[in-house]
């Protein structure tokens, strides 16, 4: 009996420290958080408005005034904690807040240079120039490749099958080694460009999907279907960091291929209404510009399996980008001109 009147005490005690809700209030003039914005903030123990000189405020766990500017902050999601000491107990209440960017994407048309074959079975995934030769990755168990391709001739020099129960994904050249990721396998292989012989693989060290891949010569960037794009180390591939990809008013999601140049992450969404490939700031997450490709997939053979535009390869010697689509009969060279 005694030992059971313990537990009920001891229950009754957890209770009650549970049971304070402490609740953050940020004031701001602004509706839609961005870089530019100063918050301030207050907070209410039970409803009840306390003395907010007593109450720490951290953010991302970094202790900050309750005066704050957004300046410094990253974009996308990030979490305010406020803590109070009462009768001695800790108080913790967190909020998250949404970090937008402080400058409306630009608007750019692309211009087409020129028409290539495409197969128009390959369910394209990944797409990018290595020494004038382009790499194709395509999707769907039992049909995805990787290929080596001379796209100017029009031929395809290399192509290799995975086995059934891989999905391919995006592809990548980096210290001389084509990496492709798979879809829901959490599996990626390591080629020799050259031949496309399989000289490795590695495994994923976080429970993602891979979607796209890109490199800027010293990392790779993957996306997983969420607005986030994360940073790779290319020897150990472990996730170094990442960041979520926003506009001025929104986190877009479904972030799919990949291109990088200079210091510009190009992408393009999967299940958009429209194609558009996206301009991303590479250190930030934040979209710079949208590229309008309406148009494109109207050009090439319509079939019950046409699917979205998905390839972005970026052609330095001609300066040019080369798009394609999802079982789509052609890969245009375009060039992007601003509207
Ligand atoms: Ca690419």
């Amino acid at each position: 009996m005694k030992r059971l009147l313990l537990i009920i005490i001891f229950f009754y005690s957890c209770d009650q420290k549970t049971r304070y809700s402490l609740d953050i209030d940020i004031v701001s003039s602004d509706k839609i958080y961005t870089n530019n914005s100063e918050i301030s903030l207050k907070s209410t123990l039970e409803g009840r408005t306390i003395d907010n000189e007593k109450v720490k405020y951290y953010y991302n766990d970094e202790e900050i005034n309750k005066e704050f500017s957004l300046n410094d902050s990253k974009l996308g999601t990030n979490t305010i904690k406020a803590q109070i000491n009462v009768d001695g107990l800790k108080i913790i209440g967190k909020k998250t807040i949404d970090v937008f960017s402080n400058i409306p994407p630009k608007l750019y048309n692309y211009e087409i240079i020129n028409e290539f074959p495409h197969d128009v079975t390959s369910y394209t995934q990944g797409l990018e120039f290595y020494k004038g030769f382009l790499y194709e990755s395509t999707g769907l168990n039992g049909y995805s490749t990787i290929n080596k391709i001379d796209i100017l001739n029009n031929k395809v020099l290399e192509k290799k099958y995975l086995e059934d129960k891989y999905f391919g994904e995006g592809l990548s050249v980096i210290n001389d080694k084509l990496i492709q990721l798979t879809w829901k396998n959490k599996i990626g292989f390591i080629y020799d460009p050259n031949t496309l012989e399989l000289k490795n693989s590695f495994n994923y060290d976080k429970n993602i999907e891979g979607w796209g891949l890109a490199n800027d010569g010293e990392f790779l960037y993957l996306s997983d279907g969420s607005s986030k794009i994360r940073i790779i180390n290319p020897n150990t591939f472990k996730e170094i960091s990442f960041f979520e990809v926003v506009t001025n008013n929104r986190k877009i999601k479904n972030i799919n291929e990949l291109e990088i140049v200079d210091n510009v992450i190009y992408a393009n969404t999967y299940q958009s209404n429209k194609d558009v490939v996206l301009q991303i700031d590479k250190n930030n997450g934040k979209v710079l510009g949208l590229i309008n490709f309406d148009g494109l997939r109207e050009k090439v053979k319509k079939h019950s399996e046409l699917d979205v535009l998905n390839g972005i390869a970026y052609n330095k010697s001609r300066n040019t980008f080369f798009i394609t689509g999802k079982k789509w009969n052609k890969i245009f060279e375009v060039k992007i001109i601003r509207e």
